[in-house]
């Protein structure tokens, strides 16, 4: 049987668990369906750090706990509920993240955690004694929605961040991560790559619900991930001259607005001129944004993606480019800087192959979509498994997993965490 230690406890205010002898996947999903509620966008709003998110992973804990998994949160605050004695080094761990995109869906990082909690009781049930631990992890920030770098929490804990710079970055209302990691119990001293934690990781494996149609075309419930494309993220600032949108005639305008709406313009050309490029504004903020106001800046932010490095950078240039042109021609200014960037992610083979034999008939899928399986791969053997989405629809309220497909997922993964425990 999975052997666990009972770990120091973590009361929390809100969710408490019910105590059930077998909880299914949409059974749990069901306990967090108010937490992080956003009734002006719809949908789910939960930046890490937040009080929802919070409030996830407080009732994450608490499942956790209730489970006898031995939990503890690391220097990049990191969550990790394990059976058994983790120095090892070749625990097995699945997990994701529970922050959200604004508005975004139910399934979106909380449908691999729930399912998480799933396979760990299907697998006690199942008798059958494991070669190594098994944790559950959650990653903070995987959604970069709050400090603008996707992945923030595995990019730390890799080293694929500087830590400084992560430090620095600043959310929306100028509070550094340094601060709020600090205000969440964190010391923003110690954020950064943490290679003993990573030496207790052997396999990562991480079950997602699948942003896109592939298992709907292919009627299937469960998938396997064969790669990550390729995606990074600018900061575009153009700046002109705020005024009175009453008493400045049109010819005497420098209006940074005007030269965003053309650059958001240009960004779907650039992405159209190169087939299989995907290109992004969905961010864009005006200062000081009133209604009787000619912004003096605005600042949107790009979304660029292919599975080729050297297209993304072409698409980025032949943006920044016109962006240049666009600006000067509204007597603007323009600035581009990088905030992120990852190339694409292949899985490897042998533990693709053996999720594929474990798992019969599921399909290989590559992913549109980063995760933090994706930052992980640099360091430890991942896979990923992907759950059928019958609207294909993703960061948005139109997120779907039936409930069949819900259990299949948790117990496909269970399948594949046994065949990874009892690995020789
Ligand atoms: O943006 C992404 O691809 C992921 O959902 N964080
Ligand atoms: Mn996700
Ligand atoms: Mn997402």
């Amino acid at each position: 049987m999975l052997r666990a230690r009972r770990g120091t406890a973590r009361t929390i205010v809100g969710i408490m668990p019910e105590l059930r002898s077998t909880d299914t996947v949409t059974g749990l999903l069901a306990e967090i369906a108010d937490v992080g509620r956003d009734r002006q966008r719809g949908g789910y709003s939960r930046p890490v750090f937040s009080t929802a998110e919070r409030d996830l992973t407080g009732w994450f804990i608490a499942h956790a706990q209730r489970r006898g998994l031995d939990v503890h949160t690391d220097l990049n605050g990191v969550i990790w509920a394990s059976s058994g004695d983790l120095s090892s080094g070749e625990s097995v761990v699945t997990g994701s993240h529970l922050d959200s995109v604004p508005g975004g869906g139910a399934f979106d990082g909380p449908l691999g955690i729930c399912s998480a909690l799933v396979a760990f009781d299907r697998l006690q049930q199942r008798g059958f004694t494991p070669l190594r631990p098994l944790s559950i992890a959650v990653f903070p920030e995987e959604e970069g929605s709050r400090f603008g770098v996707a992945c923030l929490g595995s990019r730390l804990l890799t080293g694929a961040i500087d830590p400084d710079r992560a430090r620095s970055l600043r959310d929306a209302d100028g509070n550094t991560l340094a601060e709020v990691a600090a205000a969440s119990g964190l010391d923003p001293r110690f954020l950064g790559q943490d290679d003993g934690t990573l030496a207790a990781v052997g396999t990562f494996l991480e079950l997602h619900v699948e942003q896109g149609r592939g298992l709907v075309d292919l009627s299937k419930p469960v998938g396997i991930a064969r790669s990550i494309l390729g995606h990074g993220r600018w900061r575009i600032t153009v700046e002109g001259q705020g005024n009175h949108a009453g008493s400045t005639l049109m010819a005497d305008r420098r209006d940074p607005m005007v030269t965003a709406a053309r650059v958001v313009v240009a960004v779907r050309e650039a992405a159209l001129a190169h087939p299989d490029s995907r290109a992004t504004v969905g961010r864009l903020t005006p200062v000081p944004g009133g209604t009787n106001v000619i912004a003096s800046s605005v600042t949107l932010w790009l979304d660029v993606r292919h599975p080729r490095h050297e297209i993304v950078a072409t698409v980025v240039q032949a943006i920044t480019t016109e962006a240049g042109r666009l600006a000067a021609e509204e007597g603007c200014r323009v600035t581009v800087a990088e905030e992120s960037l990852s190339g694409t992610v292949q899985f490897p083979t042998g533990l693709r192959d053996m999720l594929s034999h474990t798992l019969p008939g599921s399909p290989l899928l590559d992913s549109g979509a980063g995760h933090d399986a994706g930052v992980l791969a640099a360091r430890v053997e991942s896979a990923m498994l992907f759950v059928r989405n019958p609207t294909g629809v993703s960061h948005s309220p139109e997120e779907q997993v039936e409930a069949d497909d819900a259990e299949a997922g948790a117990i496909a993964l269970a399948d594949a965490l046994q065949a990874l425990l009892t690995r020789d």
